[in-house]
């Protein structure tokens, strides 16, 4: 069942970033780190395992590429949740690394993060071949800077001073780089350890992930703050252009679907060993975390 492998996989990547951390120093910075990592549903680093799974490549390579997409994730999130961006007090239920500690020592967290996730990329134990990790670090880059995720950040950041609402276009474009890209690339990891097709995975997570950012959208409409652990309702109270905005709530649920139905489409080329993939799909779209 999918559940139990995304509960699977969480605990071993926990566990890897764990082991990482355990001979680090006693600061701030660095229980900032092991704070800010913990928690979360792990869906992208599931994706890698799966992608891994799907192409035979051992789960003690790609618990590296696992553990490193969900330290990049866990710093845009410290980040994001800064008084100078979105401003938040909660996280995964917990207090933000700002409220806990200090700004100073949230930036540090997160840019510690960052380079945590490139760090664990290019370890050797991620692949032998130094030119596959080399393709993973360059690719992560991409994906997480100035043509991926900071991109869509910025663009959502230039929105709130734009004289006019997003378009559904514009949004679509700001959320393919804002949390698209991550996907994208947790998709795409194990095709990339394997050296095989990345077409497939890609297609499965280009929908995969605006699906993603519809539920959030609707979450942030119909969710309790309680069960999501973070703040709901923010969207709204800022006259913020979103999916559910632009399309209306049941409009939006019905685009997720579609977006849905593309993505199993996509990964029914891996036949029967796809279906956990299908099954993640249906998540996204159905959880209320
Ligand atoms: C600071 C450069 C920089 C980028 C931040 C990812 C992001 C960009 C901001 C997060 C704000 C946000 C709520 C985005 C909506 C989608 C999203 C990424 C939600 C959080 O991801 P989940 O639901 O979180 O996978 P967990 O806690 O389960 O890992």
């Amino acid at each position: 069942m999918f559940t139990q492998v995304l509960k699977q996989d969480a605990a071993a990547i926990e566990a890897n970033l764990k082991v990482v951390m355990a001979r680090d120093a006693d600061l701030p910075v660095i229980d900032g780190m092991r704070y800010a990592v913990a928690g979360g549903k792990r869906l992208r680093g599931f994706l890698v395992m799966e992608g891994a799974r799907l192409h035979d490549v051992p789960e003690a390579q790609a618990i590296w590429a696992a553990a490193a997409i969900e330290a990049i994730h866990a710093y845009s999130l410290v980040h994001d949740d800064l008084p100078c961006m979105d401003d938040d007090d909660l996280r995964r239920g917990q207090p933000t690394v700002h409220k806990k500690w200090d700004d100073g020592t949230a930036v540090l967290v997160g840019d510690a993060l960052q380079t945590l996730g490139f760090e664990l990329v290019l370890a050797p134990a991620c692949h032998p071949d130094a030119a596959v990790r080399a393709d993973l670090a360059l690719s992560l880059a991409r994906a997480s800077g100035r043509t991926g995720m900071v991109l869509g950040q910025a663009l959502d950041i230039a929105a709130e001073s734009a004289d006019a609402p997003l378009t559904l276009d514009q949004i679509t474009d700001l959320q393919a780089g804002k949390t698209g890209a991550l996907i994208v690339w947790s998709a795409q990891a194990g095709a990339r350890l394997a050296q095989a097709d990345l077409a497939p995975l890609t297609d499965y997570a280009h929908a995969l992930g605006l699906a993603f950012q519809i539920a959030d959208d609707v979450l942030d409409v119909e969710g309790d703050e309680a069960t999501v652990g973070k703040a709901v309702g923010k969207d709204a109270d800022r006259g913020k252009a979103t999916f559910v905005s632009l399309l209306g709530l049941d409009g939006a649920k019905a685009r997720a679907k579609d977006l849905v139905n593309a993505a199993c489409d996509a990964v029914s080329v891996y036949g029967a060993k796809g279906q956990t993939l299908k099954a993640a799909a249906q998540f996204v779209i159905s959880r209320d975390i």
